[in-house]
Formats: C-alpha cells, sequence, structure tokens
C-alpha cells in the first residue's frame, strides 16, 4: 500500500534527526512558562511536537509546509472539478510531499475497498433514540469500530514498539475510509427516516461520495465543496482541543478509533468545532428576527445584545490566529464565485463588516477576525444541508485526516505517554513572591 511504503521509506532517517535531538541536545530550552499561561489554558506554550501541519499566527494553516492557496493548487484534482482529490491531501499529511495524480489516486482506491460499515455499526445508531445529537450518534460510531482494531489485536499480540505505526497506519485508514459513510447514514437516517445502508462507488472519489451518499440535489457542486470543506478542516496543528485530545488519548497506546472518539468529544464543545452549527444558528436568528438582512445598525446591536447577554459571538475569535483565519478566506471565495446573490451569503458578509468592530470596540478578543466556523454552515445551507446539529459531524470526518496522519507518525517516532507536570496556586503564589523579592 502507497503510504505504507512511503512512510516507511522515510522512517529511519526521522528516527535518527528525533534520537539525536534529545541524546545531543535534550537540555536546549525552547520556551519559558509563565503564571498567565498556566492559569490561562496553557495558551502559546510550546510542549507539542508535530510535522504534520503548523499555524502561523500572522498567516494560518501551513499543511507539511504549504498554504491553502499553494495545497489547492498543487494538489491532483477531482475528475470534472477545479477542487483537489481529497486522497492527494492525506497523501501529503501522511507523506509530506505532493503526490501525483496515480497516487493520490491509489489512496482513493485504498479508501474504497475499505469504506464498508460493520453491521453492529448500524444496529447501535438504530438502536438510540432519535432525538440524539448527531455528534453523540458519529463519536459512538467511532468508538464501536474500536472493536476491529488492527492495533490493540497485535499490541496483546506482543507487537515491538518499531512496528506500532503500521498496525497504526492500518486502523487509520479503515477509519478515514468509514467516516462519510457513518456521517452520511447518521444524516439520512435521523433527519430523513432512511434506514437503508450508503453505498461507497469506487468509481468517484472521496468528495464525490459523500454527495452521493449524502443524496443532496446540486451532487456536483456540494462534491466540490465537500472536497474544499474536508481538506481546510483536516488539521490545524497539535494544540487545538480535537487534536491534542486524540493525540493525548494515543500517548496512552489507545487504538486510533478510541483515540479519535476521545477528539471527537473535545470537538463537540461550542469553543472548538460545535461553533458552526452555532454561527448558523446565530445567522438565523439574526435573520428571523429582522425579517431578512438587517440594516447595519440593526447588526451591530444585535451583536452587543449577544455580548451583553454573556454569550460569545460564534465564528469569531482564535486562540493563535492573529489574522483573519485563510480557511475562512477560501471559504468565501468558494461562495461568492458560485453564489454571490445567496441572502445568507450576503448576510454573512454584513456579519464580516459589523462583529470585528463590536468586538474590536469590547476590547476582550485578542483577535475579533472570523474563524473556520463563521462561514462554512452558510455554504452548506446553500447546497441543501440546513439541519446545521449535523455540521461538527462534518468537521469531524475532516479533522480525522489530520489527527490520524499525527497519530501514525506519533507511533512510527516512538513518542511517549504524555504526562505534563501540574502545581498548585500555592507554588505559583511562592514564584510571584520570589520574582518579586529578585526584582
Ligand atoms: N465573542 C465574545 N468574546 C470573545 C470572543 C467572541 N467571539 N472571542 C474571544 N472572546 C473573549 C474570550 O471569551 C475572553 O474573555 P474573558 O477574558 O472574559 O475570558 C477574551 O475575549 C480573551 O479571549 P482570547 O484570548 O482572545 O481567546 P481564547 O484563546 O481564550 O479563545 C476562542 C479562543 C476561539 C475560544 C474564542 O475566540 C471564542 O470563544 N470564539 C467564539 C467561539 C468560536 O468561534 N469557536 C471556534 C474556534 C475555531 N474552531 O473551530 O475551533
Ligand atoms: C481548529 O481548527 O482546530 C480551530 O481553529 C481551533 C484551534 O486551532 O485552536
Amino acid at each position: 500500500m502507497i503510504l505504507h511504503e512511503k512512510i516507511l521509506a522515510q522512517l529511519p532517517e526521522w528516527r535518527e534527526r528525533i534520537k539525536s535531538l534529545a541524546k545531543e541536545h535534550g537540555e536546549v530550552k525552547v520556551d519559558d512558562v509563565t503564571v498567565g499561561q498556566i492559569i490561562g489554558g496553557m495558551r502559546d506554550i510550546k510542549s507539542l511536537l508535530t510535522d504534520v501541519s503548523f499555524v502561523d499566527p500572522a498567516h494560518g494553516i501551513l499543511f507539511r509546509g504549504m498554504s491553502i492557496p499553494e495545497v489547492l493548487k498543487k494538489l491532483p484534482k477531482a475528475r470534472g472539478g477545479k477542487m483537489p482529490l481529497v486522497g492527494g491531501l492525506y497523501y501529503l499529511l501522511m507523506v509530506g510531499e505532493v503526490p501525483t495524480k496515480e497516487q493520490a489516486q491509489e489512496v482513493e482506491a485504498e479508501w474504497a475497498r475499505r469504506a464498508e460499515l460493520p453491521d453492529y455499526v448500524y444496529k447501535m445508531l438504530k438502536a438510540m433514540p432519535k432525538d440524539t445529537h448527531p455528534m453523540i450518534l458519529f463519536t459512538q460510531a467511532v468508538m464501536a469500530l474500536a472493536r476491529d482494531s488492527a492495533f490493540t489485536r497485535k499490541y496483546h499480540e506482543g507487537m515491538k514498539k518499531d512496528a506500532y505505526w503500521e498496525p497504526a497506519l492500518e486502523d487509520s485508514i479503515n477509519l478515514t475510509a468509514k467516516l462519510p459513510v457513518i456521517a452520511a447514514f447518521i444524516y439520512r437516517y435521523k433527519y430523513f427516516g432512511e434506514k437503508k445502508k450508503p453505498r461507497y462507488n469506487p468509481k468517484l472519489d472521496y468528495g464525490a461520495n459523500f454527495a452521493k451518499m449524502m443524496d443532496v440535489a446540486d451532487r456536483k457542486g456540494y462534491a466540490e465543496l465537500s472536497r474544499l470543506y474536508f481538506i481546510l478542516h483536516s488539521d490545524h496543528e497539535s494544540g487545538n482541543v480535537s487534536a491534542h485530545l486524540t493525540h493525548l488519548a494515543g500517548s496512552s497506546l489507545a487504538d486510533i478509533y478510541s483515540s479519535f472518539s476521545a477528539g471527537l468529544c473535545g470537538l463537540a464543545g461550542p469553543l472548538h468545532g460545535l461553533a458552526n452549527q452555532e454561527c448558523l444558528a446565530w445567522l438565523l436568528d439574526v435573520h428571523k428576527k429582522f425579517g431578512g438582512v438587517p440594516s447595519r445598525d440593526d447588526l451591530y446591536k444585535f451583536a452587543w445584545d449577544t455580548l451583553n447577554s454573556g454569550k460569545v459571538i460564534p465564528g469569531y475569535g482564535h486562540g493563535v490566529l492573529r489574522v483573519i483565519d485563510p480557511r475562512f478566506v477560501t471559504q468565501m471565495e468558494f461562495a461568492r464565485k458560485r453564489f454571490p446573490d445567496d441572502e445568507l451569503l450576503r448576510l454573512a458578509d454584513m456579519v464580516l463588516d459589523v462583529v470585528p468592530t463590536v468586538l474590536r470596540e469590547q476590547g476582550k478578543a485578542k483577535n475579533p477576525a472570523p474563524n473556520v466556523d463563521a462561514i462554512s454552515g452558510t455554504l452548506q445551507h446553500y447546497y441543501g444541508v440546513r439541519e446545521f446539529d449535523f455540521y461538527t459531524v462534518l468537521f469531524g470526518v475532516g479533522r480525522a485526516l489530520g489527527v490520524t496522519a499525527n497519530y501514525v507518525w506519533a507511533r512510527g517516532l516512538g513518542q511517549p505517554i504524555e504526562r505534563p507536570k501540574s502545581v498548585t496556586t500555592k507554588m505559583l503564589e511562592e514564584a510571584a513572591a520570589e520574582a518579586m523579592q529578585k526584582a
């Protein structure tokens, strides 16, 4: 299998680099930690190692060193479309090189071979109450697949540490192959009562299959959106909640199904992935209250009312980025090109004009600009996927691409169990007193 061969060829050199860093430069200081950072959610502490992606606060995400425009330009395109094959992005994240069209198609073919979902997953999903949130269903399905983990089986057979990455990769391809099927089933079952199993067509790519299984009206348009969406949501370095949770669970040698379900639990929080459903809900609230696109003044007041009621404005602000999120910009360009007259898009445009002003006036958010979630729901809404409590599931399908690549490399490089140290409040007070005495 192509990903296996490529990673196998690279591993000796990477292992040597890590070994030599740890052995010869283990004492070199990379960062200091302040009391403010410990109290403030470990913000900006440089303490995670990944080569899969990097978030530059001033420019945004780099996938294996490549910006979004570069990725969209250089990756091989899907047949009849302008967007890249998702399989090509997975190759890039896993291998660190831009694939040829054939290599990207090999990944797509692997997914097609492994897309079938075991019966017990369907049964479990159908057994849940109808009003269960789709993220609960999605997480349960991922978790249930741990039953078939090759990693866990081999671990208990006594596999050597050097070999961990191989069944980790096997599981990761199986998992990412099945996620669009799980997501589409949840969508068709929950909102339309359809019980039939979605069928993955090996002649179509990942994005086109998703559009087909979701059964949207404009399959071609939605396939393009899905490709873009999954690529943009795939990875955001390792400190975000879903990536970090997946990594942390994986460091205990939990299989990728269990680890990613931990990541999904974090993605389901409103300050992280669930913000995409909250964003569309907020936009629709505005639309309903004013009977369409409001005046700038009305929107300004509505935004302030949200803040004054103690809520955050979803889709705006970021823990690391200090500029407008390039994932937002790319989605906005996609929408403006394809449906410039859509009323919700016009509203989102006005929100883009008003909300940063309001947040700047409030003076709390370090970055008042929009993030990835501010617009993703508007695009789904245009293509008819309007059940916005489903949106975080879509984020989850995309996020799996990045976190599984990280998981495979973490096992390949023998990353240890993660175990930072905690302190007590008294210790921080003592450290503060000592610093004051010295000053
Ligand atoms: N609306 C209102 N207040 C905000 C917002 C916002 N959009 N963004 C930041 N703030 C507040 C934040 O709550 C904090 O308040 P306090 O001092 O009272 O605790 C203050 O501004 C400083 O926060 P920051 O340091 O700028 O941001 P932080 O790193 O703590 O949090 C987010 C980052 C993304 C959680 C925050 O900006 C937020 O809550 N945004 C809205 C939710 C959202 O869009 N989340 C999705 C992020 C992307 N994703 O997909 O994960
Ligand atoms: C993400 O994509 O994970 C979000 O933008 C959150 C983050 O990076 O902190």
